[in-house]
């Protein structure tokens, strides 16, 4: 096997046709980074392992991950330009695009129009963008997605160190003594840093996990301490922690008076914050909170990892600052196994804040609103003009679009109808904007649907450049394919379009003169002020680029190597060179729940599903685990509502309405609930949960309050219901009430509900799949059982009934894969009674296909660890993903008998 750079200027993939090669790339997915091996044979990727070398994962891969290839097929690929829904040429698009952005500048001036980009674009697509918005339109409106996932975190680390610098790496995670993860749920987000720390939690027994969450989480498998407060409280519990260091000789003084300022006023501040006032405003005991900061005053390394849980709220900024403050005070901070870890969630969010890419930076971690910095940015760029104040955040662009001051806006990389609040009001906007131009690599998404111009990029496999993970690691992301159709790269996109505006500074013919660009600006004039320098990268050539192995940030001079290590010195970039201690005053979310809107609702992330969809919507490997858009309701709560397990339920807000099944979950505090963000109108037709939030957002990083909404639920029932499996594309938008769509191994599945009961069901199945054939119905009592053969072989099968149908996946796999079906498999079909042998309940493990009930079977019968169960039935040796549901698994049923047929629901 030969090692291929593929897309550099010496080789290209298509001519090396004939041995399969291997090349190294980074997962798609999450900001863990890890390094993927693709063996590419005949121009086609063949397979995909975890590099064994890359520093982020050593080989491993979680689900996601293991699944990149299954995402890759072309259906609903988009793969060529259009213009109002015509299909028209790369050169009549990206002319058309510029005209009408050069005409509304013209006319209207420069902030009329804006970029609305995204932590998925690789550093080259995210530094051009903001390159010809800031230095040639001369704007700072270009925002992206990760406003709405870390820039609470950014601001708060700017605000303390002087500079956007995240001072850990993944390696202190296991060099810790103590681990506190904060409003994180790792071990489904984060999989294969989680499944780090599980090993070094194994090797050295003393290490302790901590875990603050409103939920029990998977993650909580590893906590010692589990500590379930109110939700948004977590201000108050890092006052309470730096008032207890101080009460009890846990301050590092010498510290405090040698790199730091502002100490004594925020302590001040905190000092109000006794363990009992704590424990009240959180809503936990004080002796689990005094436990938890004993084990933070006494361990001598501590790291606190905080995720959306803190980032995601109306006072993220201080929430991030007071957990700064904490290892400030106590001398946690920069050196082995301590810090405050602010991890990332896209696989280039580190990247695009390297690059300037949110409406309130500059570039290469310079300030928009810094005189000097623009002039030396401008220098450097020798462009026409710079943004001089900063642009409109995700939020406000939106509403400036609504408002018409924004005529037109390019969104790249990012479903905004999908991911920002009040979705409403986001279709309102796009609705009333002049020019929605979307570059994306799907022919259709919630945010497609209002674009005026699409533009098809490459994505992951054909996308070629650079992204940087949650420890400052830069790694090579390489194509291994040729782009799809007419698909283009996003730099070359955004170059061509600059162009064609008559802009000078884009004469890029490879994708490493734009990195090499980058990276010289890091160093421009750098003087040491800011510790992103990039130098010891700005001279490589484009052999060298293609062959670069992951390095951390800074790459200079003193750091030829990168460095893993920084602010050892205690220097840090402010004006005094001292990190900034500021007071918090803890605030509780801004959507507070009320008569009419009495439950929390809170949101986020289930272990297979990235995001909306788009990608790991496309496998029935990753659909199984979680099919529907479940509302999690505690049960003290269903009792109070009347439902159970399966149930619909309506879910209001001041700004919108969704529609899911309930899942019963005594993980939450009654009162509150949970919503997955991922499922949207590709996938369903009522439950998008961001219509459910309002957009408010943290003063000072405009970072919207997605955790905490207020929702009505009451109960929603149909007169009919409908369970629809068929080989055919089924539009459900308008003859249905409510629709689901699942992908599955044999073709899609569909739920559908109805308000009145459908008359003639076999000509509505008849007209909803456009199928001929021999089609058969069985009416028993309500129900009616319906199929449809071709030849023998099974294309549809619907069963309508008054309640929600429950059929087995593995059976219905099973007889739909059926070249063609014996006569008594029709009629257990026309019966509904599926044989034993099939149900095998929920899926667990994605990796081997294992579901509930073989897995609670095998713990009855003594399989009472992960890895006795491993040994018996594979479950959980690959990825590893599944490992800590395992393990709950265990706890819940380790003394139980194994279960019979009917006790599972069928998933
Ligand atoms: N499987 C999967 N993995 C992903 C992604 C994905 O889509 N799917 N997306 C990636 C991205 S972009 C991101 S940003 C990360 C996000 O990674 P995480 O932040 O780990 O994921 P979330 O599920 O959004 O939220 C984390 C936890 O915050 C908790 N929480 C809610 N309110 C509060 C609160 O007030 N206080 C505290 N302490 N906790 C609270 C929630 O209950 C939840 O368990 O995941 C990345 N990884
Ligand atoms: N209520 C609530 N809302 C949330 C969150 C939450 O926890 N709760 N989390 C927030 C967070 S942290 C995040 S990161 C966002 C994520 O939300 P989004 O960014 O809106 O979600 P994605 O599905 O990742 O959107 C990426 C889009 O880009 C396309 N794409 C993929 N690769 C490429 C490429 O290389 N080039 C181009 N041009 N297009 C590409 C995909 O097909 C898809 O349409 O959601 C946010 N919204
Ligand atoms: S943890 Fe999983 S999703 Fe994240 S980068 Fe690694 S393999 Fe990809
Ligand atoms: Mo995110």
């Amino acid at each position: 096997m030969s090692l291929l750079i593929a897309d550099s200027p010496h080789v290209s993939p298509s001519s090396e046709k004939k041995m399969p090669s291997l090349i190294q790339s980074t997962c798609a997915y999450c900001g863990v980074g890890c390094g993927v091996d693709i063996v590419v044979a005949d121009g086609k990727a063949t397979s995909l392992t975890g590099s064994a070398d890359h520093p982020a994962n050593y080989g491993k891969l979680c689900v996601k991950g293991s699944n990149l290839l299954n995402t890759i097929d072309l259906t609903n690929r988009l793969l060529a330009p259009e213009i109002d829904g015509k299909k028209v040429s790369w050169q009549q698009a990206t002319n058309y695009v510029a005209e009408k952005f050069s005409d509304i500048i013209k006319e209207h001036g420069k902030d009329a129009v804006a970029f609305y980009v995204s932590g998925q674009l690789l550093t080259e697509d995210y530094y051009l963008a903001n390159k010809l918005m800031k230095g040639y339109i001369g704007s700072g409106n270009i925002d992206t997605n990760s406003r709405l996932c870390m820039s609470s975190a950014v601001s708060a680390y700017k605000r303390a160190f002087g500079e956007d610098v995240v001072p850990c790496t993944y390696q202190d995670l296991e060099q810790t003594d103590l681990l506190l993860l904060i409003g994180s749920n790792a071990a489904w987000t984060h999989p294969v840093l989680y499944q780090r720390i599980e090993r070094a939690k194994k090797i050295n027994p003393l290490m302790k996990v901590v875990v603050l969450d409103p939920r029990k989480t998977a993650t909580c498998e590893l906590a010692d301490n589990f500590i379930q407060l109110k939700p948004g409280s977590d201000g108050a519990f890092f006052n309470g922690l730096l008032n207890y260091l101080s009460e009890n000789g846990g301050l590092d003084a010498d510290y405090i008076a040698k790199n730091t300022e502002g100490f004594t006023e925020t302590l001040a501040q905190a000092t109000t914050w006794s363990v009992a006032k704590v424990a009240e405003y959180c809503h936990v005991s004080e002796q689990e909170l005094t436990l938890v900061y004993q084990l933070f005053c006494q361990s001598k390394k501590a790291i606190t990892f905080y995720s959306m849980g803190i980032n995601q709220s109306s006072s993220g900024v201080d929430k991030c600052q007071s957990i700064i403050n904490c290892h400030l005070a106590s001398g946690k901070m920069a050196k082995t196994g301590c810090g405050p870890f602010s991890i990332t969630g896209q696989p280039n969010a580190m990247g695009g804040r390297e690059v300037g890419g949110l409406a309130n930076q500059l570039a290469a971690h310079m300030d928009i609103d810094n005189p000097a910095h623009q002039d030396k940015v401008q220098r450097f760029w020798q462009s026409p003009t710079i943004a001089t104040k900063q642009g409109a955040k995700a939020i406000d662009m939106f509403d400036k679009i609504a408002s018409g001051e924004i005529k037109a806006v390019w969104i790249m990389a990012t479903n905004p109808m999908v991911s920002l609040p009040d979705r409403d009001k986001i279709a309102a906007a796009l609705k009333k904007c002049q020019l929605v131009v979307v570059s994306d690599c799907v022919d259709e998404n919630d945010t497609l649907a209002f674009a005026d111009v699409k533009l098809p990029a490459t994505p992951w496999l054909e996308k070629n450049g650079t992204v940087t993970n949650s420890e400052r690691r830069i790694s090579r992301q390489r194509n291994a394919v040729l782009p799809a159709g007419q698909a283009k790269h996003d730099w070359q996109i955004i170059r061509d379009v600059a162009q064609a505006m008559g802009f000078s500074g884009f004469d890029f013919a490879d994708v490493s003169d734009v990195f090499k660009e980058h990276a010289q600006l890091t160093h421009f004039e750098n003087n040491g002020e800011r510790l992103l320098d990039l130098s010891g990268l700005s001279q490589l050539t484009a052999q060298e680029y293609h062959e670069l192995t992951p390095i951390q940030w800074p790459v200079n001079e003193q750091y030829p190597q990168g460095c893993d290590r920084v602010y050892a010195d205690g220097q840090f970039n402010t004006a005094s060179g001292k990190a900034q201690f500021i007071a918090v005053s803890p605030q509780l979310p801004k959507q507070r729940t009320s008569e009419q809107f009495p439950f929390v609702l809170n949101s986020g992330r289930i272990r297979d599903q990235w995001h909306t969809m788009t990608r790991t919507g496309k496998t029935s490997k990753l659909v199984a685990h979680t099919d529907k858009p479940y509302l999690y309701l505690h049960p003290s709560d269903a009792k109070t509502l009347a439902v159970v397990d399966d149930d619909m339920l309506n879910i209001t807000a001041s700004t919108g309405h969704a529609i899911a099944h309930v899942k019963l979950d005594d993980k939450q505090r009654a009162g509150e609930c949970f919503m997955p963000i991922h499922w949207n109108k590709s996938f369903a037709s009522h439950a998008n949960v961001s219509a459910l939030y309002q957009s408010i957002v943290d003063p000072i990083s405009g970072q919207a309050e997605c955790k905490q909404g207020a929702v009505a639920l009451t109960k929603k029932s149909y007169s009919q219901y409908l369970s629809l499996h068929t080989v055919s594309d089924v539009e459900l938008e308008v003859s249905a009430d409510f629709w689901l769509k699942n992908t599955t191994a044999y073709g899609d599945a569909y739920q559908a509900a109805f308000d009145e009961p459908i008359v003639d069901a076999m000509l509505w199945c008849q007209q909803a799949t456009g199928l001929s054939g021999e089609w058969l119905q069985f009416n028993q009592d309500s129900q009616s059982y319906i199929v449809c053969l071709q030849a023998g072989k099974l294309v549809a099968l619907a069963y309508f009934s008054q309640q929600w149908p429950v059929l087995d996946v593995s059976w219905l796999e099973h007889v739909l894969s059926e070249e063609t079906l014996e006569f008594a498999t029709i009629q257990s079909l026309l019966l509904g009674i599926a044989s034993n042998e099939f149900n095998q309940g929920k899926q667990v493990c994605s990796c081997f296909n294992i579901g509930e009930k073989t897995i609670v079977n095998a713990i009855a019968q003594g399989c009472t660890s992960v890895d006795k169960l491993g040994e018996q039935l594979q479950c959980g040796t690959k990825c590893g993903s599944c490992k800590p549901e395992l393990a709950s698994m265990i706890s819940l049923h380790k003394a139980s008998e194994p279960l019979a047929v009917n006790e599972l629901g069928a998933g």
